[in-house]
């Protein structure tokens, strides 16, 4: 018998116990544990019913993923649910943490599943590009209905024990935490009251009262505006429908496993896998210990109580660590603090939060119009104009009024960290903190470590991003750091494409095909034209190149984006549907005339390579340079930052897909063709290319 999973005998119950930290992943050793125990269980004349459970903090969370891909080793996963459910005796499953997964489908393959309140089901294998492979598909209906199985299995959500019992899924929610307490009294009952074996896969009634139905049909409609560009969705539907129109469980099976194998060979599912992977290693920094202390932050304040400022403070209320907001006039403070309180009545009002607990959060939330006010933080973020000037007057008077050893981060979105802490005597505690609009909302938050940032203050930054929800990655000190460096490049790209004849909505298509919620510009005239005009107007100032835009026209016309109702689109009151405006195009023509531009056709895929390529040119510049420690905080900054689809990993895991030595070869057709810094190719990208490697290998 495997150590990773054991057999014992308590009374009358043969308990069979996974224990394969950290999260009891079924991976080979734990399958063919599992099949010898539950032999062992049927060999054993004195058990009478067989309890399976696992130890540490969860119940089995799915199949092993680090497995996929590698040659499967006998037995597979449906052959052991199968062998469960098979069982003469009576299984019950007892249930703590989250079953997930091929874990819920061990569950389903079970007679009886009893949970402890605080345990979550949920079959998440969507969110890797797959579906539940081990009959989940095909047993969960039958408990169900189609509805809720097919709600769960495309949109991988967990579900509270006691909602999963009120769905059929679980059958008891016993009434204390002790999961083993738990299994045993069910198990015992079972005994005692002669339940019999009762197989899901058996189960038809559900299926016969469903049968004909349109809900396949209409679940498929409504999946094509949700689940836009992604596969697995739509697998997961026709896998669940196989169960209704099939004549047999086996036959239903068969499709699962035929539909599984699509998925598992799919670009989306290697995507997918690589972000859920790359999302775990980015808090994993190199060079940064995981013992690195960790400084206590019970206090923040935050400066500026505009949009950003307001935004980063609900951060840290909601996950109840009082805020004290600073403003240079009252009226502004007032102003912000409401709009704060809007944000939570609104969420109140979508009953996902209750009027006590916006309360709750208001009363963590102070203003202030001094930093006087600042003497026991642990933490300041602030979070005004992005101004060099301002940002060290305001670093200074903070280096007057905290007390040593609290925090001292700017939001800047672009500017120089190190200089920033130059107006402190302590830019050892001084780091940037890059929140994403809207802050309350956008999952990333880009750590900017400057040259002389300590390693616990750095450490105390990943900490408090898990604290906050957020996804923290550690990045260098540069303009625009990862996400903005490579969106800059992008952006200026796309304006230089509609200079040569594309319009802004060809762009913003081939963007939206490739998966992004929004096009480039469309994404301007959320953020605001004048941030880009402001932009480019003081790099203009500090004697750069920066040739003049068409989207300067439009910032200096007051065109500033949907706040001012137009942008490159316009807007109707209310509404944030960006409309082709024709006015924009006689901006554009006019423009291309004064430059003596004759317009030409540009094909999508001249489109999608210089807007693509320009970025991963500059993420290799961005590895090359050590701002970016690993391919994958680039991938993970652009998922979580920008939009870009998980399905496609991220663009440094995309690029790879493509193949580096295209990439490079058409950089350098645009080198040729368009000029520029931004063409020159990475030495990095040049030396992977040569040694046949990828972003991945490095
Ligand atoms: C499946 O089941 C297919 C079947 O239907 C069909 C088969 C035929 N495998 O997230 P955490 C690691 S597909 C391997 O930081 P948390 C994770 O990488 C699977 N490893 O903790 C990390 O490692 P490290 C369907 C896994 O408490 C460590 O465990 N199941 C797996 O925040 C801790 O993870 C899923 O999709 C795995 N399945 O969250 C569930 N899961 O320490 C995926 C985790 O080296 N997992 N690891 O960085 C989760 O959603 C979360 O990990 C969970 C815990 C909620 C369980």
């Amino acid at each position: 018998m495997s150590d990773v999973v054991t057999y014992n005998r308590e009374g009358a119950i043969g308990v069979i116990t996974v224990n394969y930290p950290p999260v009891n992943a079924l991976g080979h050793a734990v399958r063919s544990g599992i099949q010898n125990a539950v032999q062992q269980g049927q060999d054993d004349a004195d058990a009478k019913a067989l309890l399976i459970m696992a130890e540490g903090r969860t119940f089995m969370a799915g199949a092993d993923i680090r497995e996929f891909g590698k040659p499967m080793q006998e037995p597979g996963l449906p052959e052991v649910v199968n062998f469960i459910e098979a069982s003469d005796k009576p299984v019950v499953a007892a249930i703590h943490g989250t079953a997930l997964g091929g874990g819920l489908e061990v569950a389903l393959g079970c007679h009886y599943r009893v949970a402890v309140p605080s345990a979550k089901v949920g079959l998440p294998e969507v969110k890797l590009g797959l579906l539940p492979g081990a009959g989940g598909t095909q047993r969960l209906p039958r408990l169900t209905g189609a509805q809720k199985a097919l709600e769960m299995i495309t949109t991988g959500d967990f579900v509270a024990a006691k909602d999963a019992q009120a769905a059929g899924i679980i059958d008891e929610v016993a009434g204390s935490e002790d999961v083993k307490a738990a299994g045993l009294a069910f198990a015992q009952k079972v005994i005692d009251e002669g339940k019999p074996v009762r197989r899901v896969s058996e189960l038809t009634d559900k299926l016969e009262a469903e049968k004909g139905s349109d809900v396949f049909d209409k679940f498929r409609e409504g999946l094509k505006k949700k689940a836009r560009g992604l596969l697995a969705p739509f697998k997961c539907t026709d896998a669940v429908e196989a169960a209704f129109t099939s004549s047999s469980f086996e036959e239903g099976m068969k499709r699962e496993r035929e539909l599984f194998g699509e998925l598992m060979e799919s670009d989306q599912r290697a995507g997918l896998i690589h972000a859920f992977f790359a999302e775990r290693e980015v808090s994993k920094v190199p060079g940064l210990p995981k013992d690195t202390p960790i400084r206590d932050i019970k206090k923040v304040g935050v400066i500026g109580a505009g949009t950003m400022g307001g935004g980063i403070a609900m951060n840290f209320a909601n996950v109840g660590i009082p805020v004290t907001i600073a403003e240079v006039k009252q009226e502004a403070l007032d102003k912000g603090l409401a709009i704060i309180r809007k944000n939570y009545e609104n969420t109140a009002k979508k009953g996902r939060l209750t009027m006590e607990q916006v309360e709750e959060r208001m009363s963590l939330i102070n203003g202030t119009l001094t930093y006087d006010n600042f003497a026991d933080v642990d933490l300041v973020i602030e979070a005004v104009f992005e101004r060099m000037d301002i940002k060290k007057s305001i670093f200074s008077q903070l280096d007057e009024k905290c007390k040593p050893g609290a925090i001292l981060a700017s939001n800047t979105s672009t500017l120089d960290i190190d200089e920033i802490a130059s107006a402190t005597k302590r830019p050892e505690d001084v780091i940037g903190l890059h929140f994403f609009s809207p802050a309350n909302v956008m999952k990333l938050l880009e750590i900017v470590r400057g040259e002389k940032t300590a390693d616990d203050v750095k450490a105390t930054a990943m900490n408090l991003a898990k604290r906050i929800k957020k996804v923290g990655v550690l990045v260098g000190n540069c303009h625009g750091f990862v996400g903005n460096r490579m969106l800059h490049k992008r952006g200026a790209e796309a304006m230089a494409l509609v200079n040569d004849g594309a319009t802004p909505q060809q762009v913003d298509k081939v963007l939206t095909d490739l998966g992004f919620p929004m096009g480039q510009f469309a994404m301007g005239d959320l953020a605001g034209i004048d941030i880009g005009y402001s932009i480019r107007e003081e790099r203009r100032k500090a004697g750069e190149d920066v040739p003049p835009s068409w989207m300067d026209k439009l910032a200096e016309q007051g065109r500033l984006g949907q706040k001012t109702g137009a942008g490159t689109y316009k807007y109707e009151e209310g509404n944030r549907k960006p409309i082709p405006d024709p006015e924009t195009d006689k901006l554009i023509a006019e423009f291309r005339k004064e430059q003596g531009i004759t317009p030409r056709e540009v094909s999508d895929q001249e489109i999608l390579e210089r807007c693509m390529y320009v970025m991963i040119n500059e993420g290799a510049k961005i590895l090359d340079e050590g701002i970016a420690d690993r391919s994958l905080d680039i991938d993970i900054t652009w998922i979580y930052g920008y939009g870009f689809p998980a399905y496609r990993g991220g663009p440094m895991f995309w690029a790879d897909q493509i193949g580096l030595d295209k990439i490079l070869d058409a950089i350098k057709k645009y080198q040729k063709e368009v000029g520029g810094k931004q063409w020159e190719p990475s030495p990095l990208l040049e030396k992977l290319v040569a040694e046949g490697k990828k972003f991945g290998d490095l």
